[in-house]
């Protein structure tokens, strides 16, 4: 498939560019940063304080929880609330108070997974995936969650029809017959756990068919903390999740916002032949938006594989991972990891240094896999504004003529790694093509589009253009001549529809 040239190009030429960059104002990059301090050895064994066979003694354990409540009361308001909850990829801070009141409501919503593909989803908290929750070990949490699959939601219409939905916590040591059980639209269920265990844990919708509640939408993560906290001080924490959809068009081509939309393939979640394999709940995830990072950080990824079926052989480009934390928990260490396996429901916290200027990749390493959208950035060129827009939904508006509406997918999968198209705010490897019809005739266009090579050695606009681009040439596109008359068209609908441009990612989930 075609998703792997663009992180290629974007990588080469970001570190090309920032190559470039340094070496014209006589930088260098080995410097730390002074908050990222070497881990100390004290991290390979337990403190004194918490000695390593005391942290897991079932008599500090939470082993009798109270008996979950179901009522036919509704939640109304937000579908998400809690001081615990992180909605982006950026995980927030710790709330040092001891009692986590979260609540996370069901609902039935059309979700864009990849450009041009809005699905049918079901949620937690109405996004996918849902917030992740962070809390720590021994911390009361105070859970509960409002079906709310048979109301209204924002955002484009004809989503599934209500139904039964539950909560499965892999944190939390209860009785699934009683915590875990399902309850229909209308109805909310509260309960109480404690956390025994550090780790990063798959949260998901246990109501039978499962494999379909997942696939669907219905998972997140819950980070827990050591009671002392982790051993080692890191500048930047994200949340990785891995995820499959398995999607086909809707019956009778039906269309939201004139894009078509899509429904689960159930022939293809029992035969696990996924169409779309993502981080974070979009194809490409974070390709677009990359996630922000300095040269000398010291970076924790949170990385949860929720599957359904899937394995994930995460790796990032161009850095080895100095600790590896299966499942989460430090006590199960690895050093020195390129990669770490994980099976479906498997997470890992992963720490490693940006050794210099750069666009990191993440991937899933089996490259099936990340060809159905297992990638995404971690880049030091990447403005720190975007970086918490990540989870889908990021529909942006679509022209309703269908050569133009195929050229803005098609701009999103080929050109959007290098162009923003936001009016003069996009700072890429390219100029922001937002009013280039303005300043650019249809003919000029037609010329750069066909060959930017030709150009570059002809015409003094284009030459003056690459000059201003650190000597970067646009690469040939490859584009056929029909292609690049909907490029073109699709550049004046941007252009005389000022609410258009929102091609960078502005919409928040
Ligand atoms: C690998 C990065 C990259 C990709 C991919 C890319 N471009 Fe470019 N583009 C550039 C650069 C850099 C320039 C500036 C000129 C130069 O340095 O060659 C540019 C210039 C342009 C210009 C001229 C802009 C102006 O202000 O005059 C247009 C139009 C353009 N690109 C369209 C596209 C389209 C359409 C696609 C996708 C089919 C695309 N580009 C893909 C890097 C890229
Ligand atoms: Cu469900």
């Amino acid at each position: 498939m075609k998703a792997i040239p663009l992180p290629r190009l974007a990588f080469r030429a970001t570190s090309f560019i920032l190559a470039l960059l340094l070496a014209a104002c006589g930088e260098t990059v080995a410097t730390s940063s002074a908050s990222s301090g070497p881990p100390t050895a004290s991290a390979q064994t337990a403190s004194p304080a918490s000695p390593a066979a005391s942290r897991y003694d079932p008599a500090k354990m939470d082993l009798k929880p109270v008996p979950a409540k179901v009522t036919s009361e509704r939640h109304s308001g937000p579908y998400a609330e809690g001081s615990a909850l992180s909605t982006t990829a950026v995980l927030k801070p710790l709330d040092p108070s001891p009692v986590k009141t979260i609540r996370l409501d069901t609902t039935h919503k059309i979700i864009e997974i990849a450009p041009g593909v809005r699905f049918s989803a079901w949620t937690f908290g109405d996004q996918v995936p849902g917030p992740t929750v962070h809390v720590r070990v021994g911390d009361r949490i105070k859970f509960s969650m409002t079906n709310r699959s048979d109301e209204p939601v924002p955002g484009p219409k004809m989503t599934a029809a209500p139904m039964m939905h539950s909560i499965d916590f892999h944190a939390a040591m209860v009785s699934p017959e009683d915590k875990y059980r399902s309850i229909a639209p209308g109805q909310t269920i509260e309960f109480e756990f404690t956390p025994n265990y550090p780790g990063v844990y798959m949260y998901h919708c246990g109501t039978p068919m499962t494999l379909e509640h997942i696939a669907s939408g219905m998972y997140g993560a819950v980070v827990v903390e050591p009671r002392e906290g982790y051993p080692t001080k890191v500048d930047r924490e994200y949340v990785i999740i891995q995820s499959e959809f398995y999607v086909k068009p809707a019956p009778g081509n039906a269309k939201v916002e004139g894009v078509p939309l899509y429904v689960l393939d159930g022939e293809r979640l029992r035969n696990a032949q996924p169409t779309h394999t993502v981080f974070n709940g979009v194809h490409n995830g974070m390709m677009r938006n990359p996630l922000p990072v300095k040269p000398g950080e010291r970076v924790r990824l949170y990385v949860l594989n929720v599957g359904p079926s899937k394995t994930s052989s995460f790796h990032v480009v161009g850095t080895i991972f100095d600790r590896v934390w299966f499942e989460g928990n430090p006590d199960n260490q690895f050093r020195g990891m390129q990669t770490v396996l994980l099976g479906s429901s498997n997470s890992a916290i992963v720490e490693f240094m940006i050794p210099e200027e750069g666009s990191y990749v993440m991937v899933d390493h089996h490259f099936a896999n990340a060809s159905q959208g297992a990638v995404g950035l971690l880049s030091t060129g990447a403005a720190g504004e975007n970086a918490t827009e990540h989870h889908n939904i990021a529909a942006s508006p679509t022209p309703s003529a269908p050569d133009t509406a195929q050229a803005k997918l098609q701009f999103e999968s080929k050109c959007l790694a290098c162009h923003a198209l936001v009016g003069g705010r996009g700072k890429k490897i390219g100029p922001d093509l937002a009013g280039v019809t303005k300043r650019r005739t249809d003919d000029w266009l037609r010329r750069w589009l066909k060959s930017p090579e030709d150009m570059l050695a002809s015409d003094p606009d284009a030459k003056a253009l690459l000059k201003e681009h650190n000597n970067l040439p646009m690469p040939n596109q490859n584009l056929s001549d029909k292609e690049i008359a909907g490029l073109i068209k699709y550049f004046h609908w941007v252009d005389s529809n000022p609410a258009a441009p929102a091609t960078e990612g502005k919409a928040k989930s």
